[in-house]
């Protein structure tokens, strides 16, 4: 390890669906996080970390700020704004479009009260056609905050996210390796395989159902030959809604364990029988002890 070694964590904030995610999944090179089209995909701060011979990144992955509905809002916001103080640097992720609303305003004021340089990520830039839009963008936002960097990327297409990670070592502190150098997460397995489960039924299921969804694992063992056997619950909030996620003849349910024993083969190396079943829990979201059961609970240091 070089002299000039540096380390830190970076968080990455916005309003949900900003491509946070998609964005930490491509600069540390591996799906870690789940990423969906539906707003409110990730709950949890999700951290991972990305090493090379510049140094060791970080990343703290967290939920999209946004005006809470339920108790579960209520969690996934304090986990979001509680990360802003605790990091070396923060990543504000917006979309490219000058109309800036009143939860980026609402995000901007958080930010004006922590002392981190803030770097403003202009994140989707492959949907704007004309480079010099971008700019104008980002000179709406430039007003708002000051910013240590402005960098447009695409998380999803990969453009200028090098960029980003070389800007990153600028900001980071000289430090030590927290973590060896293999390490990309350190979620347990248990939670990840959850994750994918709930990011397929996030993908496969419309309307508000998704949203009332959670995963956990009962069971997760290996047999002698290597292979795993995981059973796991969907949970959601009503009696309509299981049978919607059963699907005629059991045929979504059959789909969400697919794509998602097929992710989770994939991440494990290893081959998974995996068997699902689905329960009821009404207002869950709004329950503290349930919350804490589906693993939605503050972690005191
Ligand atoms: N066109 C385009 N779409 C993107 C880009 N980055 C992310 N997306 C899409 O935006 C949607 C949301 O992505 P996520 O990464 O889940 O967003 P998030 O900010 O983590 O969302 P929350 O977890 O809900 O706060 C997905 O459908 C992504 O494929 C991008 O650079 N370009
Ligand atoms: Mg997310």
């Amino acid at each position: 390890m070089s002299d000039n070694f540096r380390s830190g964590f970076v968080a990455l904030i916005g309003r949900p669906n900003v491509g946070k995610s998609t964005l930490m999944n491509h600069l540390i090179g591996q799906k870690i996080a789940i990423t969906s089209e539906k707003p409110q995909t990730t709950r949890n701060r999700i951290q991972t970390v990305y090493t090379d011979e510049r140094g060791q990144i970080i990343f703290l992955d967290t939920p999209g700020i946004h005006k809470a509905k339920n108790r579960l809002g209520e969690y996934m916001v304090n986990v979001a704004v509680g990360t802003l103080s605790e990091v070396d640097v923060v990543l504000w992720l917006v979309e490219p479009s000058s109309f800036i609303g009143a939860g980026e305003q609402h995000i901007a004021e958080l930010l004006k009260k922590v002392k981190t340089p803030v770097i403003l990520v202009m994140n989707k830039i492959d949907t704007v056609k004309d480079p010099k839009e971008i700019e104008r963008f980002m000179d709406a936002y430039r007003g708002l905050v000051k910013f240590a960097q402005t960098v447009p990327v695409s998380a999803l297409r990969n453009r200028n996210t090098d960029r980003l990670t070389e800007l990153l070592f600028q900001y980071l502190p000289y430090g030590p390796q927290y973590y060896d150098e293999d390490t990309v997460t350190d979620q347990p397995m248990r939670q990840i395989a959850a994750e994918l489960i709930r990011e397929k039924a996030l993908r496969m299921l419309s309307d508000e159902i998704p949203h009332g969804i959670a995963v956990t694992i009962e069971k997760m063992s290996e047999r002698k030959n290597g292979m795993f056997d995981i059973e796991a619950t969907i949970i959601c909030e009503r009696d309509s809604h299981k049978g919607i996620i059963i699907g005629k003849g059991g045929a979504m349910l059959k789909r969400i364990g697919t794509a998602a024993r097929q992710e989770i083969e994939n991440l494990m190396g290893a081959q998974v029988n995996l068997k699902l079943w689905v329960k009821v829990r009404k207002e869950w979201r709004d329950s503290e002890l349930y919350m804490k059961n589906y693993g939605y609970f503050e972690q005191k240091e």
